[in-house]
């Protein structure tokens, strides 16, 4: 359950349906604790969202819910897929959205990572 004041987990949310094989994704990796696939709308040459296996509105509620082996395991294949995808060498950007004004859509706690192309500055 996620912490008090933040939203319950819905079920029926479009990562949820992909993590359950119910909606096709071009999967780039997957463990016990996460799975990464490229978005289906690329911001940046690589766009890939990686998202823990367990049911988290957020990083909010992530950090707090989580077990600590969820938590290593998940930021561990973050950097896994980073390196594998092959922009360790020139570097990228890992992001996460929360709630409305952080701009988060889906309610399944995922990281961006971009890569591929000079980055530049970003705050929003
Ligand atoms: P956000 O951090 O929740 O704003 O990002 C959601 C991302 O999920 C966004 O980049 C979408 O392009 C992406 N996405 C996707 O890859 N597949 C989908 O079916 C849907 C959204 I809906």
């Amino acid at each position: 359950m996620p912490p008090t004041g933040l939203p319950p987990y819905d079920e029926t949310n479009i990562f949820a349906r992909i993590l359950r094989g119910e909606i096709p994704s071009r999967r780039a990796y997957e463990d016990e604790f996460a799975v990464a696939f490229h978005d289906i709308n690329p911001q940046a040459p690589v766009h890939v969202l990686v998202i823990p296996r367990g049911a988290y509105v957020s990083i909010a509620d992530f950090s707090a819910s989580a077990s600590e082996a969820e938590i290593v395991g998940f930021w561990r294949a973050v950097g896994h897929v980073a390196k594998e995808l092959g922009l360790e060498a020139q570097g990228y950007r890992a992001l996460t959205n929360m709630g409305p004004q952080g701009g988060q859509e889906v309610p399944h706690f995922h990281v961006h990572l971009f890569g591929g192309r000079p980055l530049g500055r970003m705050i929003g």
